[in-house]
């Protein structure tokens, strides 16, 4: 299958999760926590995980399939899916309009489909980023001091207490930050400029797989963060000229 194949194959996965996750939007509970009893899983992303891996399986039924909620399918193909049912599902929970669908064939198409404000984001390894079929090319240059900055924090308090310190160092410096609550949106509103950049640690790679792609095909740098003391690995994503400038604030 080619790249644009693939995307379309990922686009109609994640659509079709939208319709179950928005008729369940704003009366849903939390059934269970994972990591923390902050992280939250709720029957809705156990329910749009298995309507994106039933379109997988039919589609492409010899391709690795990794989810946040379910087992992982092992593949003889070569390709490795990547799908998150809800990126911010604390948010889908509590009933704030701010979460996603993502699902990636890992570094050859990515979709990132927010159902509330119908917003498809898409990219695929030899095609432009896009939203709603318009091309994607992420901020225009800006210096650090003018620069907005998403991140976000994790569900451990080690981790949350780490993170701090970075982000007290940084919000003086920048024009302010945005925590949205959804890596995968961060980085598609990155992309399509609504952001000058974005950076978390302890980020999982269904929360960031099909929104780095489409940032790097918008023209962005994405660098992997290394782990340091408390604080795992993570990524920052801008214009390659503030990536620098902001590793050196945020450590
Ligand atoms: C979320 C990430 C977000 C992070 C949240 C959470 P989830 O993923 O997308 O960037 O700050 O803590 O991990 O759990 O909603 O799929």
């Amino acid at each position: 299958m080619q790249p644009g194949e693939l995307l379309e194959v990922a686009t109609q996965a994640a659509r079709a999760a939208a319709p179950l996750l928005l008729e369940r939007f704003g009366s849903e509970r939390a059934i269970a926590t994972k990591s923390s009893d902050t992280d939250l899983v709720s029957e809705a992303d156990m329910l749009a995980e298995a309507a994106i891996r039933a379109v997988l399986a039919q589609r492409v039924p010899d391709d690795a399939i990794v989810g946040e909620e379910g087992k992982d399918v092992p593949g003889t193909s070569g390709r490795r899916w990547i799908v998150d049912p809800i990126d911010g599902t604390v948010d889908y929970v509590y009933g704030h309009p701010q979460w996603c669908i993502s699902v990636a064939c890992e570094g050859l198409a990515g979709v990132v489909f927010d159902p509330l404000r119908d917003e498809l984001f898409t990219a695929h390894s030899e095609g432009p980023a896009t939203l709603n079929e318009r091309e994607l090319h992420g901020p225009p240059p800006r210096e650090l001091a003018h620069a907005l900055i998403a991140t976000g924090f994790g569900y451990e308090r080690s981790v949350r207490e780490a993170q701090v310190a970075g982000v007290a160092a940084l919000i003086p410096q920048v024009r302010d930050i945005r925590r949205a609550g959804s890596a995968a949106l961060d980085l598609c509103w990155l992309a399509a400029g609504r952001v000058d950049a974005y950076y978390e640690h302890g980020v999982k790679i269904w929360d960031t797989a099909a929104g780095q792609l489409i940032c790097e095909r918008a023209g962005l740098d994405v660098v992997r963060l290394d782990a340091s003391g408390p604080l795992p690995s993570g990524l920052i994503a801008a214009r390659a000229e503030l990536i620098g400038q902001l590793r050196a604030i945020i450590g």
